[in-house]
């Protein structure tokens, strides 16, 4: 046995053992070159004892290397064979996709977005204001003084004060520093600082969350969103409200929908007014939605008080204007037919994910 064929024998098994493609194959080469019986490796081996001592000495260590090297030869080359299958699996392209879980738009927001959309398409910009207020701008300054009744319309969460308190008015531009702090009631306080920083003509939309104490029912939350709306200029009508508001509601429902204005009170407008749209379930027939009255109530507005005017800061009758509240909830409800405005603040997936 010359050295030359073991070297010869290294080479043909690594050459073997690199161009095998299967687990079965590299099986059979483990067999013919380290086979406990008939592997050729083996079959040296077993020559060794007809060897001189000398050629033993060298002979013997170079087929146990050989044999060690096939071992590890084949274990690698098993290796790369399961790796390779498993990136042929990873781009398989005829797998089944697996479903990647996304978020998803609460209703409130989505309805929100759109009468954002709506107004800005009718040049109307959209501002916000702080939800903690101070008493002069949820109350005072929209012509309801303290022990005025229509306090009463509003139930309050009210704010202990501390001593950061001079602070934060003084940030969020409180000058009145006597007044509480308080969870707005309304968007209404969001009229007075804009109006105190901008001059007229101009038309604005403030959607935004607003607190209330009082007791939920179906069609009440503690918590709930609204939007409000104001326009300013030297000649503006409720005419022009009516207009602006048919084409709103247009818009939103996306059909011809009547609205009806009815006479009602808030202590910031003269005249104020309720707005009724026809039930866009029903179209006026009279349905569970709409308690069969065949109209929807959905907003307080009316003509801005010369009071209010005069608290931000303008003449008293320099301008006209109109201005409105809608809640948010309700326009959704009737949208999607949703009958209990707690589902939109249960958290529950099964109700979210409708939308
Ligand atoms: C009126 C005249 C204006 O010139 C400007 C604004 C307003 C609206 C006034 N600030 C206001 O808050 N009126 S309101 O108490 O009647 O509320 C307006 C709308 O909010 C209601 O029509 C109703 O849709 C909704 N709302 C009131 N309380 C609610 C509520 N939504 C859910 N839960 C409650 N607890």
């Amino acid at each position: 046995m010359q050295k030359q064929d073991i070297a010869h024998l290294a080479q043909e098994a690594k050459k073997s053992i690199q161009s095998a493609k299967t687990a079965a194959e590299l099986e059979a080469l483990r067999v013919r070159f380290i086979g406990r019986k008939d592997g050729e490796v083996t079959k040296l081996m077993k020559q060794l004892p007809a060897l001189s001592v000398e050629d033993r000495r060298t002979v013997g260590p170079a087929l146990n290397a050989l044999k060690n090297e096939v071992e590890q030869l084949l274990t690698a080359r098993v290796k790369d064979l399961a790796d390779e299958a498993d990136r042929r699996q990873a781009i398989d392209v005829t797998m089944p996709g697996k479903k990647v879980a996304t978020g998803h738009l609460h209703p409130l927001t989505l309805v929100e977005r759109e009468i954002r959309d709506v107004f800005k398409a009718m040049n109307f910009s959209v501002v916000e204001g702080p939800e903690v207020e101070s008493e002069h701008y949820n109350f005072d300054a929209l012509n309801i003084p303290a022990n005025h009744p229509a306090r009463d319309m509003w139930d309050t969460f009210w704010l202990a004060t501390s001593d950061k308190r001079q602070a934060t008015s003084k940030k969020n531009n409180m000058s009145h520093v006597a007044d509480r702090l308080l969870l707005r009631t309304h968007t209404s306080p969001v009229q007075i600082r804009y109006m105190e920083q901008h001059q007229p003509p101009f038309q604005i939309v403030v959607p935004g969350r607003v607190f209330r104490y009082e007791a939920t029912d179906a069609s009440h939350e503690i918590n709930f969103y609204q939007v409000e709306g104001l326009m300013v200029g030297k000649d503006v009508t409720l005419a022009n409200f009516k207009f602006v508001i048919g084409e709103f509601f247009k818009r939103l429902f996306k059909k011809d929908v009547s609205i009806r204005l009815r006479p009602s009170y808030f202590p910031f407008v003269e005249p104020g007014l309720d707005v009724d749209v026809e039930c866009v379930k029903c179209g006026g027939k009279g349905c569970n939605i709409c308690k069969d009255s065949g109209w929807l109530e959905v907003m307080g507005a009316g003509m801005v008080h010369p009071h209010v005017f005069e608290a931000a800061g303008y003449g008293p009758h320099e301008y006209q204007g109109f201005a409105f509240g809608l809640g948010l909830e309700r326009i959704a409800m009737i949208k999607y037919n949703i009958p209990d405005i707690r589902l939109f603040y249960s958290g529950d997936l099964r109700f979210i994910k409708q939308f």
